[in-house]
């Protein structure tokens, strides 16, 4: 369906023919405006940037490509077309009609889980604010506000989800979601790894890898949902959320890809005194970016989890090819909990255990990435690979939560994990290492010491092309 660009507020949902809805959205932009003036991209508002802007949400061509000052970025409202007669795929209501409006009883439920997806996008956007500073070139300084300005557009996509659909208290959290900010005593955001600082560009990869591939996830499952609407934004979401990815799995292949270039050439596992980040670094920033990650999916066991279920509310990943009853009501699913001192395997019910389902369709996805980056480090005839911690290791959410997992799945005691911490996390060192990598580079086609050139450019461009100009003076 294409995108109607002529209004205020670009959108493909006929929000003209909807006064109300129209005006209570367009009373809302100047606040999101003001929120991506203060916490957007700092410095680089003024600058053309070679971004791209959806101009239909079919799968053939959705994407326009040229120079846009991020504030004047097209933000705006799309949803994937609907299917006809779409029926609800999983829970109680499994094959009832979708529901086109929200159904009352689910009313709460609803409005927290798009509140709690909404408030992901613009915490995301903080947290990379001061990253243009230092952007290791302007391919990756491009992709950076290319990720952010769609960031922007996820929470534009909540937000009329809440107005269209949930009334005043809908109103109500919308203004919420400007008002929160990452990392805040006061006033954070509501989920563990959105309160963390992305205080580098190695974090920064990290993060649009593990973190926003949660992302893919819950999307997912949202994108099943029995309340259309949100199905269809969801769907249309993750065809922008796909670059994200991409941003994140291949800048840490790069940083890798470079590592294992200075190894070969100096013949050392050292390569920080040749201004590249060492394995162990990596592997170490892996692992608090992974465990991080692994807490977004809520608890092992959880009833809110069942209860969006059976609710037909959220489904798992690719429900509808799943072969069951997608009902779950008498099936079991296998959990790891950490017993007197030993991490052990039970049946628990596959209703109450839908936030690890969704879980390990993530760990068997970052599995595959990890063999990726792996794939990099062989090639280049170095013989250790990198590792994905155990599931367990460093969890705040859930059966792990407090327990001392070691990577490899062992319960340490509190003196052996402060003994071998700084073997496993980053240390106050580590970062500081990376942080004195982190010098801009902005001459067009030229990239720091400490990560590889992509293989090709944007959207068929060279590598030498100007992807951000008019940048601010130094
Ligand atoms: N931090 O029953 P439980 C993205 C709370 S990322 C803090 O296990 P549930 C993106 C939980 O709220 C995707 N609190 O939780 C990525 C609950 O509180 P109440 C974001 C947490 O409800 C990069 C209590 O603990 N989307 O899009 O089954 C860049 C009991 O837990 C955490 C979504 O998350 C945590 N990590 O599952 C940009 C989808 N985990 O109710 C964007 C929507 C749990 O007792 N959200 N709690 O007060 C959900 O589906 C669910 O809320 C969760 C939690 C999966 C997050």
């Amino acid at each position: 369906m294409p995108i109607n660009y002529s209004e205020r507020i670009p959108n493909n949902v006929n929000l003209a023919d909807d006064r109300r809805l129209q005006r209570a959205l367009e009373a809302w932009q100047p606040g999101f405006l003001q929120w991506w003036s203060e916490m957007g991209p700092e410095t680089f508002q003024g600058s053309d940037v070679y971004l791209r802007t959806a101009i239909s949400t079919d799968a053939q061509g959705w994407a326009n490509f040229g120079y846009v000052k991020m504030p004047d970025y097209r933000w705006g409202i799309f949803l994937a077309d609907p299917e006809a007669d779409r029926r609800i795929p999983f829970g109680e209501h499994k094959g009832e009609p979708v529901w086109r409006e929200v159904p009352g009883e689910h009313r709460g439920v609803l409005r927290r889980l798009i509140v709690t997806q909404g408030d992901t996008e613009p915490a995301s956007v903080e947290q990379q604010r001061h990253l243009g500073r230092t952007a290791p070139s302007l391919y990756d300084l491009r992709n950076l506000f290319q990720v952010n300005v769609e960031e922007g557009r996820h929470l534009w996509a909540m937000v009329y989800l809440l107005h269209a659909y949930f009334g005043r208290d809908g109103r109500e959290e919308a203004d919420a979601l400007l008002l929160r900010r990452s990392g805040n005593a006061d006033n954070p955001r509501i989920l563990g790894a959105f309160n963390e600082k992305t205080p580098d560009w190695l974090s920064y990869f990290m993060f649009a890898h593990f973190t926003d591939r949660d992302g893919k996830y819950q999307l997912a499952s949202l994108a099943e949902s029995g309340f259309d609407p949100l199905a269809r934004t969801c769907r249309f979401m993750l065809t922008e959320e796909a670059h994200h990815l991409f941003v994140g799995e291949s800048g840490v292949g790069r940083v890798i890809a470079r590592t294992c270039q200075l190894m070969k050439e100096h013949n050392t596992d050292i390569v920080s005194e040749y201004g590249g980040i060492d394995l162990n670094i990596i592997q170490k920033y892996i692992n608090f970016h992974y465990s991080v990650s692994l807490d977004l999916f809520g608890s092992e066991l959880s009833t809110n989890a069942a209860n969006y279920y059976s609710a037909g509310l959220k489904g798992r990943f690719k429900e509808t090819d799943r072969d069951d009853d997608h009902q779950l009501n008498s099936s079991s699913y296998a959990i790891l909990k950490p017993v007197d001192g030993i991490v052990v395997q039970t049946d628990q019910p596959a209703l109450n255990a839908l936030n690890e389902t969704l879980r390990d369709s993530y760990i068997a996805d970052c599995e595959r990435a990890l063999a990726r980056w792996n794939k990099i480090i062989r090639e280049a005839g170095i013989g250790v690979g990198l590792k994905l911690p155990h599931r367990g290791f460093r969890r705040s959410i859930g059966e792990f939560a407090g327990v001392k997992v070691t990577p490899d799945g062992q319960i340490a005691t509190d003196e052996e994990w402060q003994r071998r911490a700084s073997d496993w996390i980053p240390t106050h060192a580590d970062r500081e290492f990376v942080a004195s990598l982190m010098k801009p580079v902005t001459a067009p086609g030229q990239f720091a010491g400490w990560i590889a050139p992509p293989v090709r450019g944007i959207n068929h461009q060279a590598l030498d092309f100007e992807y951000v100009t008019a940048l601010p003076a130094n």
